[in-house]
């Protein structure tokens, strides 16, 4: 039926699903009651004439040109943390890929438990990865989220998204998008990393906090999540799957989005507050800070903050 925008009629779907007409008239009103809006015409047979913009295997896993990412959805109304759902799976050994959403989160994390306001209207998806790559590496993969959301963001509603490092995605300096990257790894090698990434979409800029801002407040016209979602995890891969042989390009394309280099910052990282200019990133991801003593400095994780 989605690939017709026209009638198709009940014998067809009878005869392409095997199911009787009576069976079929039952599945109409389980999609109905799922959000699917569907005509029917007697004589005719029935129409899509609306999809529900939600983040379901059926929507977001429809036509979805990945190869690895979102092979596996799993789908909340609501839940704590899509993290925390995604990091128990991955420990029960769920396979590479697999990708959690909320439609609600009761208890959004940040990084350095800080929490993530996760009202309804934004994404809230967690991705499992298994990479061969030294645990030191991670950085590289928020590096590399941080590309395809803005890339995402800009591709699906043109507005100007900016990568501050490490992990915020801005527009006109508000933030938009978080991402939280979480690892399980024994001595040399990553177990698993779960990617958390929380996207404002259509979300009620009062249920934000300050600095933050929505892509439909930005636009002023709702964003379609499921469009989103699948071009994020589009774009992921690609690059995912260059983070070992090509990250140079990931980091180029980052350059050319951030809203980082060149400025004046002051990081904050959990043992010292460092102030000068951000002159790059290196090869494991991490910002390079030209100190004002003249010394460069490489800081894998911390808070910058942008001064005049
Ligand atoms: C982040 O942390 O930006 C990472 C956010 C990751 C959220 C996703 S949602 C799916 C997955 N499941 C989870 O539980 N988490 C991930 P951080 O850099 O520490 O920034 C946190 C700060 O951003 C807060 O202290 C607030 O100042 C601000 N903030 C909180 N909620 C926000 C929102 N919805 N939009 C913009 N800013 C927000």
């Amino acid at each position: 039926m989605r690939e017709s925008s026209d009638y198709v009629s009940g014998e067809d779907i009878s005869r392409e699903l095997g199911v009787s007409r009576a069976g079929i008239w039952k599945h109409i009103e389980k999609l109905r009651k799922e959000g699917y809006d569907i005509e029917a015409q007697p004589h005719l047979g029935y129409r899509l004439a609306s999809a529900p913009d939600r983040l379901i295997q059926a929507e977001v896993g429809w036509d979805l040109k990945t190869k690895i990412l979102g092979k596996k959805i799993y789908s909340f109304k609501k839940t704590d943390s899509t993290n925390t759902a995604a990091y128990k799976l991955a420990e029960s050994g769920e396979k590479e890929g697999a990708v959690v959403f909320a439609e609600e989160q009761s208890r959004g994390r940040g990084r350095f438990k800080r929490a993530w306001e996760s009202p309804q209207g934004g994404i809230y998806m967690s991705i499992i990865l298994r990479p061969k790559l030294e645990p030191l590496m991670t950085a590289r993969i928020t590096l590399a989220v941080s590309v395809a959301v803005a890339e995402a963001i800009r591709e699906t509603t043109n507005l100007p998204a900016r990568i501050k490092w490490p992990n915020d995605v801005l527009i006109n300096g508000l933030k938009v998008s978080g991402i939280l990257t979480e690892m399980s790894a024994e001595q040399d090698e990553i177990d698993f990393i779960v990617v958390g990434i929380g996207i404002n979409v259509n979300t009620d800029p009062e249920d934000l906090p300050e600095g933050a801002t929505a892509l439909k407040k930005e636009l002023n016209s709702e964003v379609s999540k499921v469009a989103l979602a699948k071009k994020a995890l589009k774009l992921l891969e690609e690059r995912y799957l260059k983070i070992e042989s090509d990250f140079s390009a990931i980091i180029d394309e980052w350059r050319n989005l951030t809203a980082t280099l060149g400025k004046r910052v002051k990081v904050h990282t959990h043992t010292e507050q460092l102030e000068g200019q951000a002159l790059d990133v290196d090869d494991n991801g991490g910002l390079i800070l030209r100190l004002d003593s003249g010394f460069n400095k490489h800081i894998l994780s911390g808070d910058v903050e942008l001064m005049r």
